[in-house]
């Protein structure tokens, strides 16, 4: 595990023309304003390339004092895939049958979910993030780290967002519990799985829940 050690270097920090920083911010919004959670996948694969630079710029993230608490298992083998849905179904009918409180299942009413996971084999990728306790050195000491689930979440927003910017569409998957992917994906205990990211082309005739998101009035407070 490689991590930075002392020194500094000069910041690179292009500050741009007033006009340019709204037209770019609005430019932004309108492209991650289309960003949907998609239920239906195609199985054409994805461009490798694609997910590798996603994976960098994720990888970019800040993150507690840059422990860099994450991993990422791209699976793309149908016989892991195939492995993961049967586990993740057996999970999520014991949640959809027994597990969730009804006050739950009617909050996820309007999405439409339920205990089947076809995309789980139909997508082409699956990328399952584990979060890190705690780092290992190379001669088996242990490294605690810092505010790993706020670092996690933040490297993840930033996959989702590099996802949909590269033209990708993704479903964040939480079977749950999620501990079958340590042993599916052969990671050591001390990482936790976080989410399964679920990447590729939509079907044609993917739908969506007709849903919003609140209006900036809702959403931010200004002080
Ligand atoms: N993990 C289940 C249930 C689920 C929970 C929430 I909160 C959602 O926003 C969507 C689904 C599943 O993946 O179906």
């Amino acid at each position: 595990m490689s991590t930075p050690t002392a020194g500094f270097v000069p910041l690179d920090f292009a500050e741009l023309p007033a006009d340019e920083m709204s037209r770019r911010a609005t430019a932004f919004h309108q492209l991650m304003r289309r960003r949907r959670t998609v239920r239906h996948f195609d199985s054409r694969p994805l461009p490798p390339d694609v997910v590798e630079q996603a994976l960098l710029t994720a990888g970019s993230a800040p993150s507690g004092a840059n422990r860099q608490p994450w991993h990422f298992v791209v699976v793309t083998d149908a016989d892991k895939k195939a492995a993961i849905r049967e586990a993740a179904e057996k999970e999520e009918q014991e949640f959809y049958r027994r597990r969730a409180s009804r006050e739950w299942l009617e909050a996820l009413a309007p999405l439409g979910t339920d205990e089947n996971k076809p995309f789980l084999t139909t997508a082409p990728v699956l990328i399952a993030i584990f979060l890190r306790r705690f780092n290992v050195d190379t001669d088996g000491k242990r490294l605690k780290n810092y505010y790993t689930a706020e670092s996690v979440g933040i490297a993840t927003g930033m996959l989702i967002a590099a996802l949909h910017q590269a033209g990708v569409a993704t479903l964040t998957h939480t079977p749950s519990p999620m501990r079958f992917l340590n042993r599916l994906l052969d990671r050591p205990a001390h990482e936790r799985a976080f989410l399964l990211l679920v990447a590729g082309f939509p079907s044609p005739d993917a739908e969506v829940p007709d849903i919003g998101k609140y209006p900036l009035e809702e959403l931010a407070t200004f002080a």
